[in-house]
């Protein structure tokens, strides 16, 4: 058992010789059903079965979940005995992201603690990464309670599992000294309980509730985050707003009073205008008056030549 893409396939081709084993590109799941498979080694017949990965690219941990389970508990009351289950975890892995650590657990409770002597925790991929780099990255994996501490301490052994038959064979041959054990989930589901009441499947749903869970405080983060970015952008927003609507009330301001500037001037100069006007008139009314009195002068005088006969002539 394992994730995806640990290996198990691999690991099952190299110790049966068997090339109908489909090993996956590494980027999608290639497993899909529980598939066992025989092979004979040292006068002994072992089946070995392949397992689809959980975190699998097409189904859910549940489907997967259901397919292993339904299978433990056909196997169970076909009375095959377990003698044992290789967990694959890529020793490549950076660290034990929250997908292989759930699945980590979730396996464990599959398991129960009393099926734990009878599993080996394996790592894979030793071939991509530096020697040191590795027995750091299984010390972390061996001292860490969540990893593989408490699983050893239970009885698990943690091995290391190399692109080598011989030392494949080696770790199976092991397996075949071991006493048979039932799992727990076989042993829940033969007792009648339901998938979902077993103790993997309430990890699961745990599993699933706490990634919703996080999931929603990642949300209402974002949520927050978002809101602050509208905040501060509204405020941005605002100030521009303010700032324009000072920049325009001062353009306004000036406007109104270069207006009013104006407007006196132009009541100035209508002023001006309006007693120039009636000076002109007065000066016309006046000027109009002298020749008025000229002409009546000129008249006078006109009548008066007229009237005296002694000068005509
Ligand atoms: N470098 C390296 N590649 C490996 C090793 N084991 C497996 N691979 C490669 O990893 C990819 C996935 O291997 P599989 O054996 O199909 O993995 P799986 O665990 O069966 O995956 P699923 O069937 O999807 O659950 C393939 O390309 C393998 O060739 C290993 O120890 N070292
Ligand atoms: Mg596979």
């Amino acid at each position: 058992m394992g994730v995806t893409g640990a290996g198990k396939s691999s690991f099952i081709r190299r110790v049966t010789g068997n090339d109908g084993v489909l090993i996956g590109s590494g980027l999608q799941s290639m497993t899909q059903e529980v598939q066992s498979y025989k092979f004979e080694h040292d006068g002994k017949v072992y089946s070995i079965v392949d397992t689809p990965g959980f975190n699998d690219t097409y189904r859910s941990d549940n489907e997967v979940l259901k397919e292993l389970a339904d299978w433990l508990l056909k196997s169970y009351q076909d009375g095959v005995k377990i003698n044992g289950i290789i967990y694959l975890h890529r020793i490549s892995d950076t660290k034990m992201e929250g997908s292989a650590l759930r699945n980590l657990r979730m396996f464990r409770k599959l398991c129960g603690e009393d099926f734990m002597k009878n599993v080996i925790l394996g790592t894979t991929f030793w071939d991509i990464v530096g020697v040191d780099q590795g027995v750091a990255r299984e010390t972390e994996l061996l001292r860490t309670e969540s990893f593989f501490k408490v699983m050893q301490e239970q009885g698990s052994t943690v091995e290391r599992i190399l692109d080598d038959r011989e030392s494949n064979l080696a770790l199976l041959s092991r397996f075949a000294a071991k006493q048979p054990h039932v799992m727990r989930i076989q042993q829940e589901l033969f007792e009648g309980k339901t998938l979902s009441e077993t103790a993997a499947a309430s990890a699961v749903s745990r599993e699933l509730a706490e990634l919703q869970h996080q999931n929603l405080e990642k949300l209402s983060d974002v949520e927050v985050q978002a809101q602050k970015k509208i905040t501060r952008s509204s405020l941005e927003k605002v100030l521009t707003l303010h700032l324009e609507r000072k920049t325009f009330d001062s353009t306004i301001h000036d406007l109104s009073a270069q207006q009013e500037e104006i407007r006196e001037e132009q009541m100035e100069e209508d002023k001006k205008n309006d007693e120039r006007m009636t000076k002109l008139q007065e000066e016309k009314h006046c000027q109009d008056q002298r020749f008025q009195v000229q002409l009546n002068d000129l008249n006078e005088k006109l009548r008066a030549i007229k009237a005296s006969p002694g000068k005509r002539g």
